[in-house]
């Protein structure tokens, strides 16, 4: 487990040894789900804590690091991994000792991928569609409509235990992490089938140590210097 560090540390080079995983994060945002997915693969990883609140936007240096200047990212090898679909993709086959990937040669892996990109590309601007009000038609947009999405989701999680299928996989950490946050802030539907996968997967002592390095005093001091300076 990596100590998240108490103030702003964008740092666009590589200081770490390259084996090590840099995590650009931001306490109770959406790059949550990858810090969750780190402790479950349990790597050597870095956290350099990206302040996106105080002004508005993150420190026009790391655009060097993220495009939109948004997180999550990661670097590891020298390589720097973008968008949390692609983050998870990269992370769960570079490190296969915890099983949390299909191999290419599982049939389980399609599902998987699926399941994976659609927390991204349906269910976040889903969500945040219907948040901010837009009224569109549900043909007219790739995402498609927040009703539709929702019942997918209660009849994948009737009819099996994790997103994907039978088990767990890094899929779980990011579908998970979104119905946590928006569950509570009253944004998405409350179901018993809902509450009954969080609570599966709030068993996992990986969760716990995420929910744990979030509400850490690391994690606090920063948030409350970052409010303190809004
Ligand atoms: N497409 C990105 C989106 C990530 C994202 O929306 N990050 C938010 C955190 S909640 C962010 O960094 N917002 C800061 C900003 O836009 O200035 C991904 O999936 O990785």
């Amino acid at each position: 487990m990596t100590q998240l560090p108490t103030q702003n540390t964008v740092k666009t080079s590589a200081q770490s040894a390259p084996e090590q995983v840099i995590f650009y994060h931001s306490p109770f945002s959406r790059s949550g789900g990858v810090l969750w997915l780190l402790e479950e693969l349990g790597v050597d990883y870095q956290t350099r804590l990206v302040d996106f609140r105080t002004t508005g936007t993150a420190p026009e240096s790391y655009r060097q690091i993220q495009p939109h200047k948004k997180v999550p990212a990661i670097q590891h090898r020298g390589v720097i991994v973008t968008e949390r679909a692609a983050i998870c993709t990269y992370l769960a086959d570079a490190f296969p000792a915890a099983g949390l990937a299909p191999a290419l040669d599982n049939p389980a892996r399609g599902p998987y991928l699926s399941a994976l990109v659609y927390c991204d590309s349906v269910v976040d601007p889903c969500i945040a569609a219907r948040y901010l009000g837009f009224e569109y038609q549900a043909s007219g947009v790739s995402f498609g409509g927040f009703e539709d999405m929702v019942q997918n989701l209660e009849r994948q999680l009737t009819r099996q235990p994790y997103l994907a299928g039978e088990q767990f996989t890094a899929a779980d950490t990011q579908l998970g992490s979104g119905l946590l946050w928006t569950i509570q802030m009253k944004m998405f539907p409350d179901k018993p089938v809902f509450q009954d996968y969080l609570a599966r997967l709030s068993e996992r002592p990986a969760f716990k140590r995420w929910q744990e390095l979030d509400n850490s005093p690391a994690a606090s001091a920063f948030s409350e210097a970052v409010l303190q300076n809004a």
